[in-house]
């Protein structure tokens, strides 16, 4: 177990250089250096309405990427990177053979994403090496702050779809033939953009995974609270549906005779809101992607392919609702003759956090005079999966009105800087200080 931290600060509270940490003073990293560097790179794939558009693999992602390898190179840090694209970058410790602590989240953003999803935790990361440089704080574990590729699977489903080859859920070829919505693989994109690393994926072991991440929901501001100590995260399940129905016209076919995916998709979909609300508390569905095909006005649709997401901390009521939801959906396109296939393309079980991490970021918020209350995570991370390969564990800060997953998502300088703050002293406890 390492040393409790503490050192200088200035007046604003920020991190200063050239004191080597000593007990009894609260370390603290330079939240202006931060909050700098998120909106330095919220300049790379802007949205159109003041968020992010940095979509895995695109030309937008490979510019931010390289941006944040410059960054970390000059931190002192080297990269590594994966044959998924992930990258690591490694600030050494004073034991070589010490496996290293992780520190990451993602740089890829949704099409109308906000600036801090992802960015907030490896950034964040990408601060806490930047103190420890200023202060001259030597570890014995290495340090090793991670971009993980495609973490939103908005591109290229399933979500979190790097860690998950790192810890072998998902197989290099899977990963390599999902396909976007233009017919693109993963693979392709990977290679034009000159991202395809040399690692195994999954090689590296790890001591220990921290992620800090906004909270993504309303609750941390609701509660007044500084920090999120996340305790789990919720399961998910990502249902593919593709509905056959009969193309034919809009006007000149009787009701009577009409094969409508449409209808059928409409009623499955209000048929997801109540299974949901059924299971509640803790308990989501719903619908964000469609696709109708021809997808012309004056056309009943011949095909309709969705993705129902739905979502708990609870094992059973997750599986419940999917063998409920995929039921009820046959019975529904029976009724109306129209063909149903459902395909899951994305899941995992509800996530336990390591207790012995958990506690040493509770521990930081209060040492730190930060208040903190437990929390379980209603979006996925790269974390359920690292979770899979080593002790993991999250930080999470506030959101304004809980807003993600939208250009006005927002969060605030000081949530960035008290969050980042524990997340450094979480990490630098496990890491282990050297004098
Ligand atoms: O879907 C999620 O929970 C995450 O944003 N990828
Ligand atoms: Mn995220
Ligand atoms: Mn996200």
């Amino acid at each position: 177990m390492g040393r409790k931290l503490r050192g200088p600060t200035d007046a604003k509270g920020n991190g200063m250089a050239g004191n080597a940490a000593s007990p009894g003073e609260n370390l603290k990293i330079n939240g202006d250096r931060l909050w700098d560097s998120i909106h330095e790179l919220a300049k790379i794939g802007p949205g159109v309405a003041g968020g992010s558009n940095r979509q895995t693999l695109t030309d937008e992602d490979a510019e931010g990427r390289a941006l944040f390898q410059k960054w970390c190179e000059d931190a002192g840090m080297t990269m590594g990177v994966d044959k998924m694209g992930t990258m690591f970058m490694t600030r050494p410790g004073t034991d070589p053979d010490a496996l290293p602590v992780y520190v990451g989240s993602h740089l890829d953003t949704q099409p109308t994403g906000g600036r801090y999803d992802g960015v907030l935790g490896v950034l964040g990361a990408l601060e806490c090496v930047r103190t420890m440089n200023d202060l001259g704080i030597k570890t014995k574990h290495p340090i090793v702050v991670t971009n993980w590729a495609n973490e939103e699977g908005a591109r290229f489903s399933p979500p979190m779809l790097a860690s998950g080859v790192f810890a072998g859920v998902n197989t290099l070829e899977y990963a390599y033939n999902r396909t976007d919505l233009e017919g693109m693989t993963y693979g392709d994109e990977l290679e034009r953009i000159g991202w395809v690393g040399e690692e195994e994926v999954g090689a590296r072991k790890m001591h220990a995974y921290f992620e800090l991440h906004i909270e993504q929901g309303p609750i941390l501001e609701a509660e007044g609270k500084d920090i999120g100590v996340v305790t789990h995260c919720q399961g998910l399940w990502w249902l593919e549906f593709t509905l056959t129905g009969k193309e034919a016209h809009t006007g000149s076919t009787p009701m009577s005779m009409r094969v409508n995916a449409g209808l059928a998709m409409a009623r499955i979909l209000e048929m997801v809101q109540s299974v949901a609300m059924e299971n509640q508390p803790n308990a989501v569905g719903g619908v964000g992607q469609m696709k109708f095909s021809p997808n012309s006005r004056n056309v009943l649709p011949g095909k309709v392919v969705f993705t129902v997401d739905i979502r708990s901390p609870d094992q059973a009521k997750l599986d419940g609702m999917r063998a409920k939801i995929e039921k009820q959906a046959a019975e529904i396109c029976e009724e109306l003759g129209v063909g149903c296939s459902v395909e899951p393309v994305g899941h995992f079980d509800p996530v336990t956090f390591a207790p012995e991490l958990v506690e040493r970021v509770r521990a930081a918020a209060e040492r730190l005079g930060y208040s903190q209350m437990n929390l379980i995570s209603g979006a996925g991370h790269d974390a359920c999966w690292a979770a899979k390969v080593a002790p993991a564990t999250m930080v999470m800060c506030p959101c304004v009105d809980g807003l993600s997953h939208n250009e006005a998502e927002d969060i605030t300088k000081e949530w960035a800087s008290t969050s980042t703050d524990v997340l450094m002293h979480a990490v630098l406890e496990t890491a282990e200080i050297v004098e």
